[in-house]
């Protein structure tokens, strides 16, 4: 079976599918990125940037799976604030906070790892955004592997307008509320991922550098999502706020 031709159905047709672990394909994590590589160039557009998954807490209690994953991002993937989530392109999306990060200079983690005050050195800047997940396997379930050749759920994202330079923020303590139609349903600080989001940051580069590809300059990384992940449903208004990067606000159509 050719597990990318098969994902790629599922987002061309938006129909959910069976994971592989569940159908006796046994792959190592090696193979997993190698299958997501294949699936993105599927989707013929651009890359743009990459994002972590399941760093925090919350996500991998939720997913039940407890290991970082990195996924890619291509240009159509970004929806602009003000455009509606694209619903009805969609299998059973989800939205998640998100920090994200602007690379100034090209982070190589090729031939040794870096640390996150590296990885913060070559920040340019941060905002905050929503990413809007959308597992092509049945049920939202799967493993480690299943999601990273999956390309770690990654369907759409929004980008926050207020960027601001690492050095004006607590990158640690910044705290996020999200609300769905107007109502607080969870919060959290940066340091739910990995400690500090800079911290996540490096983890990103790490997994390109053992991959052989540097994290380049004018790349977006997506730090991961900071609480549970909120099902989207018609007419659904969700706001992610930042402390001082402003808000974010994706909106569904009835
Ligand atoms: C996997 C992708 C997780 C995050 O930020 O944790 C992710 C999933 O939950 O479907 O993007
Ligand atoms: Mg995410």
């Amino acid at each position: 079976m050719n597990v990318a031709k098969a994902l790629h159905q599922a987002i061309t047709s938006r129909s959910e599918i069976e994971p592989f672990s569940k159908k006796g394909v046994v792959i190592g994590t090696d193979e997993a990125y190698d299958l997501q590589d294949e699936l993105v160039a599927l989707l013929d557009s651009p890359v743009v940037g990459y994002k972590l998954g399941l760093v925090s807490k919350a996500k991998q209690i939720q997913m039940k799976v407890s290991e970082p994953v990195y996924g890619t991002l291509t240009a159509a993937m970004e929806v602009a604030p003000e455009d509606p989530v694209p619903f009805a392109e969609l299998i059973h999306p989800r939205c998640e906070p998100e920090l994200v990060f602007r690379i100034g200079d090209d982070i190589d983690a090729t031939e040794h790892p870096v640390t996150a005050s590296e990885a913060l050195a070559a920040t340019a800047a941060v905002t905050g955004g929503i990413e809007i997940i959308d597992s092509r396997y049945q049920a939202f379930a799967f493993t480690h592997t299943d999601v990273i050749a999956d390309n770690t759920s990654a369907a759409r994202y929004v980008l926050g307008t207020r960027w601001a330079h690492p050095a004006e923020v607590d990158l640690g303590l910044l705290g996020m509320i999200l609300e769905v139609d107007g109502e607080v349903v969870a919060s959290a600080a940066g340091a739910s991922l990995a400690g500090h989001p800079a911290q996540a940051l490096a983890l990103a580069a790490n997994h390109l550098g053992r991959r052989g590809q540097i994290l380049p300059a004018g790349a977006v990384v997506l730090a991961g999502g900071m609480t549970d992940a909120v099902p989207l449903k018609p007419g659904m208004s969700v706001a992610a706020t930042y402390a001082s990067l402003g808000s974010v606000t994706v909106r569904v159509p009835r």
